[in-house]
Formats: structure tokens, sequence, C-alpha cells
């Protein structure tokens, strides 16, 4: 899964890239002229496969993992585009987009944009998203329009040119893409767009110290429009380049329950309706991703699209049962091993071995 933070100039994006992914990106109070995106993939924490690979031992241990895309803020002049070309390819390469919003007092910020206000900026960059796809709807429109004009009219245009419209009044009423009812025919027609506002947004409110806690009905108010967590940015940079027992005395203080990196994760997983499933053996423990209601073939396509082809059926245990009994053989013993065909929904937390032949 890959995460892009965006959001007005100077909210914090980079300062919250470092503390999910640890790493120590600059952090600058005035433009440094730097176009280039932060990059980091990060493991997600999850305490249960450590517990499986403390059960199977195995030779190696993977865990999911998130692509974080920590990009410049997004500033538009006239007539400007709202990423660079490389930016836009890589925003447009995102499973969901985080918009950091500034929740802190800044002297310069506070000056030229005014005091902080969460609920503006996040509804600034939503607004500027909208925008950025009506741009990209209303050229193709032309595009069509001067086509039409000119007797190049197919099935197909006249398809495109129908659904366009739609998005265009959509986008100009302030809905997003993702909030169109479109059938599959639709949904195929405007797939190669990869439109910003058709991707899940959350909102990270990022708080100094002082507000951290004390800004809840902000983060409410935020929260009825899109999945909101509040982050304290640079508190949390700081943490995360402690060792974690150190960490953990400071988190406390703060009233801080979890790692940046799992509560971001957790609301990604909620907010996208992802869920984890398990393989196990002895050479490996590893954690996959897929959709909630997704299916047993969904899932081995996850893992290679030949288990997917040859797809026999899955063998499956869930992780509680396991843990309930200690062993595979125990899982089995108590009746609580299942073979289950290709239309199986698979849960979070089930453990796969899939059956194939090719
Ligand atoms: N007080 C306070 N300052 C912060 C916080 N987060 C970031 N800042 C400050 O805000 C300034 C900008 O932080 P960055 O993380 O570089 O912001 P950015 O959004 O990546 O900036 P651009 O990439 O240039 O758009 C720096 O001076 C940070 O120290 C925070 O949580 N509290
Ligand atoms: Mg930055």
């Amino acid at each position: 899964m890959k995460i892009g933070l965006i959001g007005l100039p100077k909210s914090g994006k980079t300062t919250i890239f470092n503390a999910l992914t640890r790493s120590q990106a600059e952090v600058a109070d005035y433009s440094s002229g730097r176009i280039e995106p932060n990059l980091a993939v990060v493991d997600v924490e999850d305490p249960r496969v450590d517990r499986l690979s403390s059960i199977y031992r195995p030779k190696k241990t993977v865990y999911a993992t998130i692509d974080f895309i920590d990009f410049v803020g997004v500033d538009r002049g006239e007539g400007k585009e709202l990423f660079s070309g490389t930016a836009m390819n890589l925003v447009k390469s995102a499973d969901a987009l985080a918009v950091v919003v500034r929740n802190f007092t800044n002297e310069v910020l506070d000056s030229s944009r005014g005091p902080a206000d969460p609920s503006r900026d996040a509804e600034a960059v939503h607004g500027e998203l909208l925008l950025s796809d009506l741009v990209l709807v209303e050229t193709r429109l032309e595009r069509i329009d001067a086509d039409h004009q000119r007797g190049k009219k197919t099935p197909q245009s006249q398809a495109e040119q129908k659904v366009l419209q739609m998005l265009q009044e959509a986008l100009g009423g302030d809905t997003p893409i993702r909030d169109v009812d479109l059938n599959d025919d639709e949904r195929r027609t405007i797939s190669g767009f990869q439109f910003l506002s058709q991707k899940p947004v959350m909102v990270i409110v990022n708080s100094d110290e002082d507000r951290y806690g004390a800004s809840a009905d902000t983060v409410a108010r935020i929260g009825t429009d899109f999945p909101t967590v509040e982050f304290a940015g640079n508190f949390e940079m700081e943490l995360s380049q402690l060792e974690a027992e150190e960490a953990a005395g400071f988190m406390e203080d703060m009233g801080i329950s979890e790692s940046a990196r799992s509560r971001l994760t957790r609301l990604a997983y909620e907010s996208l309706g992802l869920i984890s499933f398990f393989t196990v053996g002895p050479d490996e423990v590893r954690a996959w991703t897929i959709r909630r209601g997704e299916t047993a073939v969904d899932a081995a396509r996850a893992i290679h699209s030949d288990l997917a082809r040859g797809f026999i059926r899955a063998e499956c245990f869930t992780y509680e049962a396991l843990v309930a009994a200690g062993s595979e053989k125990g899982v089995k013993t108590q009746g609580q091993f299942r073979l289950e065909g290709k239309e199986y929904r698979v849960a979070d937390g089930d453990i796969l071995n899939i059956r194939f032949s090719v």
C-alpha cells in the first residue's frame, strides 16, 4: 500500500514523514527549493506476526509494508499545476492520500496565512484536489468536443463524454469523484485518468505540544468529513529517534498510547477496508494485505498469480485458534482446521495455505 503525504506548504509533512518512517529528512522553515519527494518503505507493526514467528521459528519473517511518499507543499499559483509532472505521476500511484494540516503556531505562517485553522486547511486541500480533477475533466471534454465537430464521433467517445460530464457536474458541486455513483463500465472508462479525488483521503492534524489532546472538537469536526487522526508532529519525530523504552516514557507523559506509525496504519486499514492474512511455515512467516470481502482466490493472487490461476483450495485456520491450541496439531485435534473453496471470503487473521496446480 502506498500513502502520499500532501498538504499546504510548511504544514509539517516532512516532520510527520520522519515520525512515521524514522527517517531524518530535512525539515525546513523556508523553502529549500528541493522538489524531490521523500520515499520510505516501513513495516506494518503487527504483534500477531511476532507471535507467529515465535511459534514457527521461520528463517524469515516478513511484515506487510506501507510506502510513504512525502511531497512538497501544494501551493497553486494562477494557472499552475498542483503537482509537477513527476510528482503528479507519483501522487497518482498512491492508494490513499493523507492530508497534513497545521495545528501549531508559526510566526511566518501565522502572518501569511492566518492563525492555525486545521478545518480551513483541510477544506483548502480538498478543494485543490477537486479543482485539479476538474481541469483534467474539462480539458478532455474540450478535446472530445473538437473531435466530434470534426466528425470523429464514436460510441466510445460519446460514452466517455457522458461520464466526464457527470464528473464535471459533481466536481463543480464540491463532490469528490470517489462519491460519484458509477457502474463498472463507467469506472473502466475513466480508470486511465487516475483522478486525485477518487482516492481515499485521510487527515492528519499536526499539533504542537500545547494543543495536542486539547483539540478534540477540531479533530471531531474534520472527522465528520474525513477519517482523521491527531499527531504531535515535532514531538513524535523526536520520539521516533529514541530507543523504544525511552520513547515509551515520553509518550505516556503526553498521553500517546501508540506510535504515530501504528495509529496511522490502523486508520488507513480501517478507512480503506483492508485486512491481513498470514502464511506460515519453517521458511517464512508472512503478513499479506487484501481488501475486506475478497476471496481465497484474491488472497492467492496477492501471493502470486500462479496460485490464483491454479487454485484448488485453501487450507485455513485462524490466528486465534492457533494461539488457543498452541500448535497446528492442536488446531486439527480441536476440529478448527478447514478446507475452503474459491468463494470463501477471507477474514482478518486467517492463516492460509493455498493448494494449487499449474
Ligand atoms: N511547533 C511545531 N512546529 C512544527 C511541527 N511540525 C512541523 N513544524 C515546523 O514547521 C516547519 C515546516 O516543517 P516541515 O516538516 O518541513 O513542513 P513541510 O510540510 O514538509 O514543508 P514543505 O515540504 O516545504 O511544504 C519547520 O520549521 C518545523 O519545525 C509541530 O508539530 N509543531
Ligand atoms: Mg517537506
